[in-house]
C-alpha cells in the first residue's frame, strides 16, 4: 500500500465532522467521477471526485460512498461499494483495491461490490427523509458535459421523488476550507517537490533552449518523487508568451534576453502546490527586467504579510491594488494625472495585474471557499502578484502556497526569490538538490 494510504484517521473523521451538519435521518451519497473518454478505447488519466476523497480516501474509479447516520441496522451505516476484485478483472482491468484495503484505507467497515448499490439502496432510502447528493459548485465555471454525479442525482429524483434533497457541497467545502494537520503534510510535501523542481530548472535552463525541454525538467523531478500529477498544466511562457496567463503550449524558444515566467506545481497524495517564478534566460536580468521583477517583488513581499485572520481574498486583493498602482507608475507605465482622470478604479493597473492576487488551494488547486469568505488559521492560499506588460514582450508573476495564521506560513520560503537570489543560483548551477 502506498505510504499516503495509511491515513485512515483523517478519512474516518472528515465523516465525522460532517455527521453534525446532516439533518435527522439523512442519505449522503458520494459517487466517483467519470472516466473520460479519450480516443479509440483509450480514457484521459482518473482524477478522482475530490469531496469522495476527502470522506473515504478511495482513488479509483466506480466507487460510491453511502452515509446513513441513524439507519436502524449499524452495519448500513457507512457503506462502500467498490469494484470486485477477481483474478479475471484484474487481468482485463488492473488492480483494484480489495475489501479489506478498502477498509483499511477509509475506516469503512461494510465494503459491497458496486453490483449491490441498487439493492441497498432501496432499505437506506427506506430510513431517510432527507438525500444529500454531491455537486460541483464553483462561482467561475460551470461544466457543459453530464458528470455522474448529475446523471445520479436526476435517476434518484425519479426513483425517490418524495425525499428532500440537499446539497452536500457548502457543508463539505466548509469543512475543506481549514485544513488538518495531515492535510497540511501532504501540502508541504507536494510543495517540497514543486521547490526541487524549480531548482532543477534553475539549473539547466539556458538561451535557445526550447519551453518544453523545461517543461521535461520539471516533469522528471515531479515523477521521480512520486507525485499524484501536475496539479495543473505546467506554464512554461517565455519572453511575450508571459503575457497569456494560461500558456500551456510550452513550445517556443527560450530566447537570449528574455524572462521566463514558470507556473507549475505538484499534487502529491490528491494535495495541490501552486509556485510561480520568472527568471532571465541568460542569468542575468536587464537593467529594465529587474526595474519591472522588483516592483512585483515589492508587492509580493507586502501581499504575503496580509494572509492573516481576519482578511479575505477580496481584502487581500484591494491592498495590493493600492501597492501595485504606485509601483506601475514608477515603472512609467502610466502617470498620476492617468489614475485621476481614469473612468473606474484601477482601471489603468488592471490593464498590467488583470487577475486576482490568490485562491485558495487544497484538494484542488483552485480549491473551495470564495474570495469573501474570512480567513482562519489554517486555511492554505496562493499570493501571487504579476506585471504583464505586453507592449514591451515581458511578463513577471511571483507565487508562492501559503497558510493563514498570524505570521503567515510560507511553504517555500526556502527558495531564491529576490533578482540577486535567482542570478546566483543560476550562475552556481548546483548540482546537488
Ligand atoms: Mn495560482
Amino acid at each position: 500500500m502506498k505510504e499516503e494510504n495509511k491515513s485512515q484517521a483523517f478519512f474516518v473523521s472528515n465523516r465525522k465532522r460532517l455527521l453534525p451538519l446532516l439533518e435527522e435521518q439523512s442519505l449522503t451519497l458520494l459517487f466517483s467521477n467519470d472516466e473520460m473518454p479519450r480516443t479509440g478505447d483509450q480514457y484521459f488519466p482518473f482524477r478522482q471526485n475530490s469531496n469522495l476523497f476527502y470522506l473515504s480516501g478511495i482513488d479509483q474509479p466506480n466507487v460510491i460512498l453511502a452515509i446513513c447516520p441513524q439507519h436502524p441496522n449499524p452495519a448500513l451505516r457507512e457503506i462502500l461499494f467498490i469494484e470486485p476484485n477477481t483474478p479475471e478483472d484484474v487481468i482485463r482491468n488492473g488492480y483494484k483495491y480489495t475489501k479489506e484495503e478498502a477498509n483499511s484505507i477509509s475506516g469503512v467497515e461494510t465494503v459491497y461490490p458496486i453490483a449491490d448499490f441498487e439493492r441497498t439502496l432501496l432499505s437506506l432510502t427506506c430510513h431517510a427523509q432527507h438525500i444529500y447528493l454531491d455537486l460541483p459548485e464553483n462561482p467561475r465555471y460551470s461544466y457543459e458535459i453530464e458528470c455522474r454525479q448529475r446523471r445520479r442525482i436526476n435517476q434518484l429524483k425519479a426513483l425517490y421523488p418524495l425525499h428532500n434533497y440537499h446539497r452536500l457541497y457548502p457543508l463539505l467545502s466548509c469543512l475543506r476550507l481549514i485544513k488538518s494537520p495531515e492535510e497540511l503534510h501532504r501540502i508541504q510535501h507536494a510543495c517540497e517537490i514543486t521547490a526541487k523542481a524549480f531548482k532543477r530548472t534553475l539549473n539547466v535552463v539556458r538561451p535557445s533552449m526550447m519551453e518544453y525541454e523545461v517543461e521535461a525538467e520539471i516533469a522528471h523531478e515531479f515523477i521521480r518523487n512520486g507525485i499524484t500529477a501536475h496539479a495543473f498544466a505546467p506554464i512554461v511562457a517565455s519572453g511575450k508568451n508571459a503575457c497569456v496567463l494560461h500558456y500551456t503550449n510550452n513550445r517556443a524558444v527560450c530566447k537570449n534576453g528574455d524572462l521566463l515566467l514558470l507556473d507549475f506545481g505538484a499534487e502529491y497524495a490528491n494535495y495541490a502546490s501552486d509556485l510561480s517564478r520568472t527568471i532571465p534566460v541568460n542569468g542575468t536580468f536587464s537593467q529594465r527586467q529587474r526595474q519591472i521583477y522588483n516592483a512585483c517583488y515589492r508587492v509580493y513581499e507586502y501581499a504575503k504579510t496580509l494572509f492573516v485572520p481576519g482578511m479575505s481574498i477580496n481584502k487581500v486583493y484591494k491592498k495590493v491594488c493600492e501597492a501595485m498602482q504606485p509601483e506601475l507608475v514608477s515603472l512609467g507605465l502610466f502617470t498620476q494625472k492617468d489614475i485621476e482622470k481614469q473612468t473606474s478604479e484601477y482601471a489603468l493597473m488592471k490593464k498590467y495585474f488583470m487577475h486576482n492576487i490568490a485562491h485558495f488551494i487544497g484538494l484542488d488547486v483552485h480549491d473551495v471557499g470564495t474570495t469573501d469568505i474570512v480567513f482562519e488559521e489554517g486555511m492554505v492560499l496562493s499570493c501571487e502578484p504579476g506585471i504583464y506588460i505586453a507592449e514591451e514582450e515581458t511578463g513577471v508573476r511571483i507565487e508562492t502556497t501559503l497558510m493563514v495564521s498570524s505570521v503567515p506560513f510560507d511553504f517555500m520560503s526556502n527558495l531564491p526569490v529576490s533578482p540577486d537570489d535567482i542570478e546566483l543560483m543560476m550562475r552556481l548551477k548546483l548540482e546537488n538538490f
